[in-house]
């Protein structure tokens, strides 16, 4: 296999992948429909944050090994990993995944690898890409190859995930799934295990759909917890004691573009069959309602109250509000008339509700903890305490230190937790 890749879609998946590659030898163009992103990498610069990423596009760029475009070029292997958003009729939306495997196609030669990461539904591969593929006039199997091998990086973790974690290569045959083993072996140290693409697909689906429904079942627990009066915290830390359980984290609903998103698919792919998956989707959604009207219960005291709401991204440490809960809290508060101001230290002007700290907390009468930011943790009680107006906090993730901020006078509601 020759040595030079084009990856397509410049991401949270394909720019770490693209440079990750380049920094093991290979000759790798990243190709993306946004000139803007185009032309950050071809600076050596991120349009996302994720940690370490900086410095390998950097080191990257500055080898020579990495660049990026808005069209592809000739090379050996096609890496496909484009987002597969959701429908508003909660579908698999292929528009990027089928306009990257066209734009490709005038580039196709005998020999070539397409692999694609990007998660999507059951028989991709050989529905939608074997057609769109061998439209170039060469056949999958004998003149060119196609594996689904599906990304399984955690987004705050991905350049170490990238190169740890185990991978799934799902060949379309046999002879595709060993090209395809060939290339990832170059860089990742995780173990590699092949299959056929369909199984590869599923693969992926149920991993995200395992974290999906076992959050769900935190979140139903937390709210049964705050009907029996016990709380979920307890509950679930002595549960974990157990050597075969455990209890997944309550919190304000699941976002990101993969865990609240991905489960859909099977149950699109069968929707008789995947009734505990949509119903854990549909706890998990339903989640932002109850943080929003345990919110104004909490408030039914104070006259035209004002909420600071620490938290905007889907989850700690990232940038990302793609499917974000904590947006869509905000955003059912604002949409009832509520006074909401946000402060996210890591998302960056991405909302109007956005203030910086000061101006965040000042004169507030809820602070509301939606995303489990570090920064959040380090809060000192006291210095807060002198900014709002109502000393009142409800942590909808269990990170702050309870007894710290009734020591500063603080009433201390937590989600999962015996409420007034
Ligand atoms: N969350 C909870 N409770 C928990 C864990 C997470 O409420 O106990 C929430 C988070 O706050 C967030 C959402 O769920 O809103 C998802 O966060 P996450 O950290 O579980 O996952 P993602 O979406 O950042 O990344 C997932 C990972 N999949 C699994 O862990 C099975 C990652 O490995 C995948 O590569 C990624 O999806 C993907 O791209 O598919």
């Amino acid at each position: 296999m020759g040595r030079k890749v084009c990856v397509m879609g410049l991401g949270y998946i394909g720019l770490p992948t693209a440079s990750v590659l380049a920094s093991n030898g290979f000759e790798v163009l990243g190709v993306d429909v946004s000139q803007h992103i185009v032309d950050t990498v071809n600076h050596g610069d991120i349009h996302i944050e994720e940690p370490g990423l900086h410095t390998v596009v950097q080191a990257a760029i500055q080898s020579g090994n990495l660049r990026a475009a808005l069209e592809p070029e000739i090379a050996d292997v096609f890496l496909l990993a484009v987002p597969t958003p959701l429908t508003r009729e909660k579908q698999a939306d292929m528009t990027y995944v089928r306009r990257a495997a066209e734009s490709i196609v005038p580039y196709l030669k005998r020999g070539n690898l397409v692999i694609l990461e990007s998660t999507s539904p059951p028989g991709t591969c050989r529905e939608l890409l074997k057609p769109i593929l061998e439209a170039s006039g060469l056949s999958i199997g004998e003149d060119i190859y196609l594996a689904y091998c599906p990304e399984r990086v955690l987004p705050g973790k991905i350049l170490k995930e990238l190169i740890t974690n185990d991978r799934i290569i799902g060949g379309y045959d046999v002879v595709s799934a060993e090209r395809a083993r060939s290339l990832y072996e170059t860089f990742v140290e995780g173990e590699l295990f092949l299959t056929d693409a369909t199984t590869a697909e599923t693969v992926k689906l149920l991993e995200n759909t395992f974290r999906d429904v076992n959050i769900a079942l935190a979140n139903e627990a937390a709210l049964l917890c705050e009907r029996l009066g016990v709380d979920f915290w307890e509950v679930a830390r002595f549960a974990n004691r157990h050597p075969r359980v455990n209890v997944h984290q309550a919190g304000p609903g699941v976002g990101g573009h993969c865990i609240s998103v991905d489960p859909w698919f099977l149950v699109e792919a069968d929707p008789e069959a995947a009734q505990l998956i949509r119903l854990a989707r549909e706890r998990n959604d339903a989640m932002p309602e109850h943080v929003a009207e345990t919110v104004q219960a909490l408030l039914k005291d104070v006259e035209q109250p004002r909420i600071a709401a620490l938290g905007l991204a889907y989850k700690g440490n990232v940038d990302d509000i793609r499917e974000s809960p904590a947006l869509r809290v905000v955003e059912l508060l604002r949409a009832r008339g509520v006074d909401v101001a946000a402060y996210d230290p890591h998302v960056q002007g991405a909302s109007p509700m956005q203030r910086d700290f000061a101006d965040c907390v000042c004169g507030a009468d809820l602070l509301l903890v939606l995303t489990d930011h570090d920064e959040y943790r380090a809060l000192n009680p006291r210095f807060v305490a002198e900014q709002v107006r109502t000393k009142r906090l409800y942590d909808t993730r269990n990170i702050l230190d309870r007894a710290a901020w009734k020591e500063a006078g603080f009433a201390v509601y937590v989600l999962g937790a015996r409420l007034p």
